[in-house]
């Protein structure tokens, strides 16, 4: 039964928040939570005022430990607990480094300023008084100044609850009429006082902490209790603002020093908050804004250049963080936690391309014939996350993997690949994939290469003799060819061989035109085509052709070989196929070369001023 009322006053509760979030309509970013993980209500103590009382410890709060690198928007899990009252609310700030200095998205409701920078961020106008940036302290440096103010745009609309922090600390040596203060949920950047909004100030010389509430432009005291405020101390001052509720609660030091509620919140309108100091000199240090969240949640954090994310920079090296998480909880008795910080390394952009990738080893190669493909790449960088290692990979288009898959050479700039049986003369390419420690990619690839038979098929041949008398029409073809195992012939006159060199014999007078074939071991083919090579005519004496002019024969010869010409004959040389004299004769039509061996060999013959050359076969 007692259980039974219990939930029912948990319903109740979440009712509530969820109504007043509809009511606000402009706190929907607090329900944006993925899930809660862990409701952890500690329902005895929440209407047990006696136990609230005594709840003197603070609550604890924790950050689930992320990936490494991020490179999109991602998920944090909180972890919050208070064994005594429950937790009553929570909160998280993103901060972000942008490579000088650490501030937060405004727009997305996170403020953080250390003042470390050289000078004051343009984040801060300045609306009266001498405020500096030195020594990593916003420092308002004439306490002659009666009223003086620095504001900020901070979108206070989308939680409902934000917790401002900063540090301070006044100069001087006497507290007559010093005084600071805090204005935050203000609705104007120019107005002295923020228009609409609220004000907390402290008054060294009364020792009092006044509350008010600020109502165009003018603002009313509400509440004041006593607080001391030591001259040359630092202090660390927290602001708790429901906008929804009204309650305001101030913490220095983390002890509450009073709360306050407003009966008629503004809810709304919340842009800017402000610091100001009055008739004196102060630091201020670490100043900070969270927004509520979920107890026990897990919510996305927003990565990416864009004005809609929490975290919109990137490391600026391996080993710089590009962003912190923060938490801090209150618990039902107001009790704060300490703070959880996660770090968070960003690179959402993938790595530069090496500058070049090259077919080859030593320079870029267009065409390759021989195994191993080797491949040489420059470096690629990425100036966030650094480069983790390469791959690479053989295809028949830029990207493509389909010859030899990606293959992790580490931090290698060069491979060696082995592929099985690559198609002549087709295009191939070479692409390596550059990973970064965030595990982005970049493809980079070559500009290809043929891949070519490193032992081309070469088809040629020649002949004996290409004009021959129909009564002696024998000829000896020659193969001529480079790389070929096989041969087929076609005469021309519907006769052919398959020997590397056939002799044949024509029968009738005509021009023959005569095509070889040739074939290598893996049976690729390639052919040449004489046209009209051969002439056999069918008599002796009608050739008239000025460079026919010289007829030998028989050829093949045995033992003699005869030479006709119209024109008495000087001399006839035999040359062998290197070219070297083997026998000559002077003033005489025929040769014996009954000592010369079989083979194939250069017939010079000179007549008058001319030299005309045949080849002959010598074939006994
Ligand atoms: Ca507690
Ligand atoms: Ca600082
Ligand atoms: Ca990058
Ligand atoms: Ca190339």
């Amino acid at each position: 039964m007692r259980k039974n009322f219990l939930s029912l006053i948990i319903t109740l509760l979440i009712s509530a928040e969820l109504i007043a979030q509809n009511i606000s309509n402009v706190s929907e970013e607090e329900s944006k939570q993925i899930k809660l993980v862990n409701i952890n209500f500690n329902t005895d103590n929440k209407i047990n005022n006696n136990k609230i009382l005594n709840d003197n410890t603070p609550p604890i709060t924790n950050i689930l430990p992320i990936s490494p690198w991020q490179t999109q928007d991602f998920d944090i899990t909180f972890y919050d607990s208070d064994a005594e009252s429950g937790i009553q609310k929570a909160y998280y700030q993103v901060i972000e480094y942008d490579g000088i200095d650490w501030g937060a998205n405004a727009k997305r409701g996170f403020l953080g300023d250390n003042f470390d920078a050289p000078s004051i961020n343009n984040r801060w106008n300045i609306i009266t008084g001498n405020w500096t940036q030195q020594n990593g302290y916003l420092t308002h440096t004439d306490s002659t100044v009666y009223k003086s103010y620095i504001n900020t745009y901070l979108n206070q609309e989308l939680s409902n609850r934000y917790l401002y922090e900063f540090e301070i600390r006044i100069l001087g040596n006497n507290k007559t009429d010093k005084r600071f203060g805090f204005y935050f949920f203000s609705s104007d950047s120019l107005l002295e006082n923020g228009g609409n909004g609220y004000f907390i100030w402290f008054r060294l010389e009364t020792n009092k902490l006044e509350f008010y509430k600020v109502t165009n432009d003018t603002f009313t005291k509400t509440y004041e209790v006593s607080c001391t405020i030591n001259l040359n101390q630092w202090y660390n001052i927290k602001v708790i603002h429901d906008r929804i509720a009204g309650k305001i609660w101030v913490y220095v030091g983390n002890i509450l020093k009073g709360a306050w509620q407003d009966p008629q919140p503004y809810a709304t309108g919340g842009k800017y908050i402000s610091l100001r100091t009055g008739s004196c000199a102060a630091q201020f240090n670490q100043i900070k804004a969270y927004r509520s969240r979920y107890d026990n949640a897990t919510y996305t954090i927003g990565v990416g250049n864009d004005i809609t994310k929490d975290l919109r920079y990137e490391s600026i090296n391996d080993s710089t963080v590009a962003g912190k998480i923060k938490s801090i909880v209150q618990d039902n008795a107001d009790n704060l936690s300490n703070i959880a910080v996660c770090d968070v390394y960003v690179d959402y952009t993938p790595p530069i391309s090496p500058s070049y990738v090259w077919d080859g080893i030593d320079y870029d190669l267009d065409t390759i014939s021989t195994y191993p493909i080797t491949t040489k790449w420059g470096q690629a960088q990425d100036p966030n996350s650094g480069i983790h290692h390469y791959e690479v990979c053989l295809g028949r288009y830029p990207g493509d993997n389909s010859i030899i898959n990606w293959t992790n050479v580490g931090l290698n700039n060069n491979f060696a690949f082995n592929p099985p049986n690559l198609t002549f003369d087709s295009i191939y390419y070479i692409s390596v994939k550059t990973i970064n420690n965030a595990g982005l990619n970049t493809i980079t690839s070559s500009d290809g290469f043929v891949f070519t038979n490193p032992f081309p098929i070469i088809i040629d041949f020649s002949a004996s003799d290409t004009l021959l008398p129909l009564s002696n029409a024998t000829v000896h073809f020659f193969q001529l060819c480079q790389n070929v195992n096989s041969y087929i012939w076609d005469f021309g006159d519907g006769i052919g061989s398959l020997e590397p060199n056939p002799i044949h014999t024509y029968t009738a007078p005509g021009y023959y035109t005569v095509k070889l074939i040739g074939c290598n071991m893996q049976n690729e083919c390639d052919s040449l085509i004489k046209t009209n090579f051969i002439h056999v005519y069918d008599n002796v004496g009608i050739y008239n052709y000025d460079q026919q002019k010289v007829y030998i024969y028989p050829n093949p010869a045995k033992n003699i070989i005869n030479i006709i010409s119209e024109q008495d004959i000087k001399e006839i040389l035999l040359c062998d196929i290197q070219g070297h004299v083997v026998i000559s004769t002077t003033n005489s039509n025929s040769l014996d070369v009954t000592n010369i061996s079989n083979g194939i060999y250069q017939c010079i013959v000179k007549i008058d001023n001319k030299i005309i050359t045949k080849l002959v076969i010598i074939d006994k």
